[in-house]
Parts: C-alpha cells; sequence; structure tokens
C-alpha cells in the first residue's frame, strides 16, 4: 500500500489553488507534475554541476559527465536494455520517433511498407509520412475494435513481403488501450520487419522490459514519468542503430571531422547531436528512483483503483456519458463526452471548479475520426492522485451536466 499524502508531500504544485479552488490534476497523460527531489537536482544541477558535458578535463564538467552517463546506467536498467550504448537521449518521444523513422527508413526503398496503427499519437504517424515521401514507402494501417482494442487479425492480415517495419503504441494516450507488445512484436519478426514501440503512455504506469518485450525501437519521455521536460529516451539494439545513419549532424557525434569526410563517433554518441540537456538528464535519473522506490506494481494497482471508481460512477452520475475505450487491459486514461455537450465546454467548467483534464484530439485526429468525435475530455490519474480527488471530479460532473444537456 503507498501512502498517497505523504507522496503528495513531495510535489509542492498540488497544494495550489486554481480559480479559487483546491486544484484537482487530471492531466497526466499529457504531463505529471515533478516531485521536489526531481526539481532539487535540477538546481544542483544549475548551482554546483553546471558545465558543458563530454568536453572539458575541469572539474565541472567531469562531474556533470559522470552524472548524464550514471543517468544512462540508471535508464538501461530501468528498461533493462543489454548496453547502455542502446539508450540514446533524446528531447522526447517524438525527437525519439522521428529518428528511427527519418534514419531507419534510409535502409528501406521505394515500394516497402510501413505498418502503423490508427491510435497513433501524431508524433507516430507524421515521421513516417514525411519519411514515405521522401523515401516512396506505403503506410498501412491497423484498425481498432469496438472496445478501442487493436484489431490484431486485420493487423495479422497486413502484412506482405514488402514489409518492412512496424510502429505502434504501447498504450494508447485517448483510449488507454494497453497493446499486447510481445504479440505484435513477434508477429512482426516472423515476417523479418523490425519493431518499434512508442512507449511514452506506458514507462510511467508498467514495468518496461524491452528485452521481454522484443521491439528493436523503444521511446518514451521524461516528463510524463515525474522527471523534468525536455528530455526522453530512444531505446534501439546495437545492430540496427549500427547500420543506421546519423540523425543529425553536429558535436559530440563524429569520430573524425575533415572536408575530405567524416566518421561517426560510437554508439549511442552517433545520435546525440550537439550538448544534450544535461542538467535535465541526471534529474530523469531522479525520476526513476521515485518510481522504483514506490514500486511500479503499487503504482499500477493505485491508478488502477482511481481509474475503476471514475469510470464506473461517471456512467452513474451522468447516463448519456460515452467512455471511449474499455479494452479489458488498459491504463488510467478516462475519454469521455457528456452526451453531445462539447468537450470544451466541459473541460473549461471543469476548470472553473479547479479540475485540470485535457481536451480535445490529443493530437490523435485519425483516431478521432475512427471513433466518429472532434474530441473528448480525458481524465487521466498519477499516483498522487486520491480517491477523494474522484469524488471531487465527479461531484463536478454532476453539477456541470445540467448546464450542458
Ligand atoms: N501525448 C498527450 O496529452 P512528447 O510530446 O514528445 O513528450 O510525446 C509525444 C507523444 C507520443 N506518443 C504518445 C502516445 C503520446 O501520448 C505523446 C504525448 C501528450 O496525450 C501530449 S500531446
Amino acid at each position: 500500500m503507498l501512502d498517497i499524502e505523504a507522496i503528495r508531500e513531495q510535489f509542492p504544485i498540488l497544494g495550489r489553488d486554481v480559480h479559487g479552488k483546491p486544484l484537482v490534476y487530471l492531466d497526466n497523460t499529457a504531463t505529471a507534475q515533478t516531485p521536489r527531489r526531481v526539481v532539487a537536482c535540477l538546481e544542483r544541477m544549475y548551482t554546483h554541476h553546471h558545465a558543458n558535458v563530454h568536453r572539458g578535463v575541469h572539474c565541472m564538467s567531469v562531474e556533470a559527465t559522470d552524472l548524464v552517463e550514471k543517468a544512462r546506467e540508471d535508464v538501461r536498467a530501468f528498461i533493462n536494455a543489454p548496453s547502455v550504448q542502446e539508450v540514446v537521449f533524446t528531447r522526447g518521444t517524438t525527437e525519439g520517433l522521428n529518428l528511427v523513422a527519418s534514419s531507419y527508413t534510409e535502409l528501406l526503398n521505394p515500394g516497402d511498407e510501413i505498418i502503423l496503427t490508427v491510435m497513433e499519437h501524431h508524433s507516430n504517424i507524421v515521421p513516417w509520412q514525411l519519411a514515405a515521401k521522401r523515401k516512396g514507402l506505403v503506410i498501412k494501417v491497423v484498425p481498432i475494435l469496438e472496445d478501442g482494442s487493436l484489431d490484431l487479425e486485420a493487423y495479422r492480415g497486413l502484412f506482405t513481403e514488402r514489409t518492412r517495419l512496424v510502429s505502434f503504441a504501447h498504450v494508447s494516450n485517448v483510449l488507454g488501450t494497453v497493446n499486447p507488445v510481445r504479440e505484435m512484436v513477434a508477429i512482426a519478426h516472423e515476417h523479418g520487419c523490425v519493431a518499434c514501440v512508442d512507449g511514452a503512455q506506458a514507462a510511467p504506469h508498467y514495468k518496461i522490459d524491452v528485452q521481454e518485450l522484443g521491439c528493436d525501437f523503444y521511446a518514451f519521455s521524461s516528463h510524463k514519468m515525474y522527471g523534468p521536460t525536455g528530455v526522453g529516451v530512444l531505446y534501439g539494439r546495437s545492430e540496427l542503430l549500427d547500420k543506421m545513419p546519423p540523425y543529425q549532424g553536429g558535436g559530440e557525434m563524429i569520430g573524425h571531422v575533415s572536408f575530405a569526410g567524416t566518421t561517426w563517433a560510437d554508439l549511442p554518441y552517433k545520435f546525440e547531436a550537439g550538448t544534450p540537456d544535461y542538467t535535465a538528464i541526471p534529474a530523469l535519473s531522479e525520476a526513476i528512483a521515485f518510481i522504483n522506490e514506490l514500486g511500479i506494481s503499487n503504482i499500477e494497482a493505485h491508478e488502477e483503483a482511481l481509474y475503476r471508481a471514475a469510470a464506473e460512477d461517471l456512467k452513474e452520475a451522468v447516463p448519456e456519458a460515452r467512455i471511449f475505450g474499455t479494452a479489458p487491459h488498459k491504463c488510467p486514461v478516462l475519454s469521455f463526452l457528456l452526451g453531445s455537450a462539447h468537450h470544451y465546454d466541459t473541460g473549461m467548467l471543469l476548470d472553473h471548479l479547479g479540475i485540470a483534464v485535457r481536451t480535445g484530439h490529443h493530437c490523435a485526429q485519425p483516431l478521432m475520426a475512427a471513433l466518429g468525435v472532434e474530441g473528448t475530455v480525458r481524465a487521466s490519474f498519477g499516483v498522487y492522485n486520491t480517491l477523494a480527488e474522484v469524488d471531487t471530479f465527479l461531484a463536478a460532473i454532476r453539477r456541470i451536466a445540467p448546464m450542458l444537456l
């Protein structure tokens, strides 16, 4: 059992008011709040170790470099990657996916096929569209079933002898569906394809073991898992990263530069052009320690209880409520509409009562089209949310529903 009140103490922001009401923060899927220890680490980096990494022989640069490399090892252990060479620091999930879409597709040929799913975030669609246009690739899309699960039969049916890669979300940011990654990766591998996983919404909630999942690439963001903004991780299998051309050029990623020709640094630095966010990277490591100390399965159980309470009582509070995403295995994301009320109006009224939810298409317009809606209201839970906050949320829903319906 987690001591949620003690956990909340670590998040000073949760004590603030919004429009004169105590904040109820239910937008964790967009960004989770940061505990004091993460903020303290950022401050320490600026006040004690603020020097560029991998460059200086001076003490502070060496310290900052050591902290970044320690964080790389912490990330490696967090996702059980075989080697730190396979842990690339990025700006976030979006950059990780762009890296793969831009660089891996250089190894493909016109007419080769890529499989995506209709539930993808735009950051796992648009980079592939850009690559498809550049390289003449064909994109195929897996549909969803009524409950928001992926249609696995359709997935199997999309493979042809030209399929080279699949890229899909571990967890949908709208439906909360947890996809059967291991099975989907195994199917991709049976067809000789590479499997890339968008782990943005899984990393804060579930144990990630890239070896057990079997995936070739796995991307996630720090700011969704109680870490600082501006940093993310791309795991890539070294055999593939070795074959891929650099994504960006600049300092750090080179072996030797001359006008006659330039060589690349070893992994992972070949994919880390320019000064990394060396203040945020150690703070990500602090967020990992926060998660590990609480225990990811305890976090999962607590959030599951919050989600169940909210989803069950929402239907009771407002019979006209429509919930999007009811797959048996889903994470604590509650996407809904109150009858025909506009998602924006619902979100605005909730905000005036101090409750932060996200509204709109959630950067998943093809999914919205498949659901036949323009947008939804999304309440998403983190480890510091309480059942009392779920009650506040439901009381607010009961109060605003008559104004909207
Ligand atoms: N989803 C949401 O409110 P970045 O912005 O790079 O940290 O993460 C992008 C991203 C990629 N994949 C999935 C499944 C995501 O949910 C996100 C970010 C946020 O749903 C902000 S749009």
